[in-house]
């Protein structure tokens, strides 16, 4: 039975051609609305350590969302604080995963990438963002390779410059401010003036698409800031908080972009996916906080329950 308000339009409309259009537009509505996101997110599998893939699949699988993974590099743990750790670099197997990918058809709407195991894959990651992503695709890169002022074991200036050319093709750069500084050969510091992280947040827009996520903004007293600056409206700069918890723990990051990944993928603006990705992470140290020998990692998962309550407290869930 055809609603009689829509045959009441449909006579309205004098236009064969424009009812045709109007039907088409509500299909591919429908299409979009009933349609499963996929993401590929590509980082380390660190067996232990609670970082990279171990927290991506997760925390985003937790948004409703199918989350594939191409591990870059198999670790024992991860290799901050651990020491004899194994490291099995996966590079040569990207084309072959790329190709058999392209024989079944898979595509994905968003790619992530984080902690990478070679010069090499960066490129590689470029062919499979190519071939792989839908074209309305999104890419979130994570450059995970510093922080404190300090690069990770085994990277370098010379990968950051690379990792630099991975990010322009970025539609998010999600870098904390030693990444930032590494990007942007400037030296860094543990904190920087308002007008200080806005200049780097600036420089950044040649490394991205579209937008800059820089973390780590501490001007304001006991919060935390990301500043979130967008290539296309260059005199808009917005700065997200949520309360500061001067605890320092590995992974942060990590748990950060895949709550931000997470709820953009579901349609939210980058300004609602770093205050629900600030406020996660939030959560997720105040946890860890309760096990003081727990040194490795962040305790996230007893906060994953709590993704449908921040969505619908600070943001929307379009799909
Ligand atoms: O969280 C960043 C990260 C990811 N993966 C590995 C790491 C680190 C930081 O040290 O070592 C393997």
């Amino acid at each position: 039975m055809i609603d009689g308000s829509f045959m009441l339009i449909v006579n309205t409309i004098k236009n064969k051609n424009q009812i045709v259009i109007i039907l088409l537009k509500m299909y591919i509505e429908m299409i979009e609305i009933f349609e499963e996101k996929k993401i590929l997110s590509i980082q380390d599998l660190s067996c232990y350590g609670q970082c990279s893939l171990t927290v991506a699949l997760p925390i985003i699988s937790a948004f409703g969302i199918e989350t594939a993974v191409l591990p870059s590099a198999v670790l024992s743990t991860h290799t901050s604080g651990f020491i004899d750790y194994t490291f099995r670099d996966l590079t040569d197997d990207f084309p072959s995963i790329q190709e058999h990918w392209e024989k079944e058809d898979i595509y994905f709407d968003a790619i992530y990438t984080g902690y990478i195991g070679s010069i090499k894959q960066l490129d590689y990651i470029k062919e499979i963002i190519k071939s792989r992503l839908k074209p309305e695709g999104k890419v979130f890169v994570d450059p995970a390779m510093a922080d404190y002022g300090e690069f990770y074991n085994d990277f370098d200036q010379n990968f950051a410059d690379k990792m630099g050319e991975l990010c322009k093709v970025g539609d998010y750069i999600l870098p904390n401010t030693t990444e930032a500084c590494y990007l942007l050969h400037k030296p860094w510091k543990s904190e920087f003036t308002k007008d200080e992280m806005i200049d780097i947040a600036d420089g950044l827009t040649e490394f991205t698409k579209k937008y800059v996520i820089l973390k780590g903004d501490t001007n304001k007293e006991n919060k935390l800031g990301t500043i979130i600056l967008d290539k296309d409206e260059p005199f808009s700069v917005n700065v997200v908080y949520n309360d500061k918890i001067d605890y320092l723990t590995h992974g942060t990051g990590d748990v950060f972009a895949s709550v931000f990944v997470g709820a953009s993928v579901l349609g939210n603006s980058p300004e609602v996916s770093a205050k629900i990705a600030g406020e996660f992470t939030k959560k997720s140290i105040e946890e860890t906080i309760k096990y003081p020998t727990h040194t490795y990692g962040v305790k996230f998962e007893s906060v994953i329950p709590e993704i449908g309550d921040l969505l619908k407290k600070y943001g929307s869930n379009e799909n």
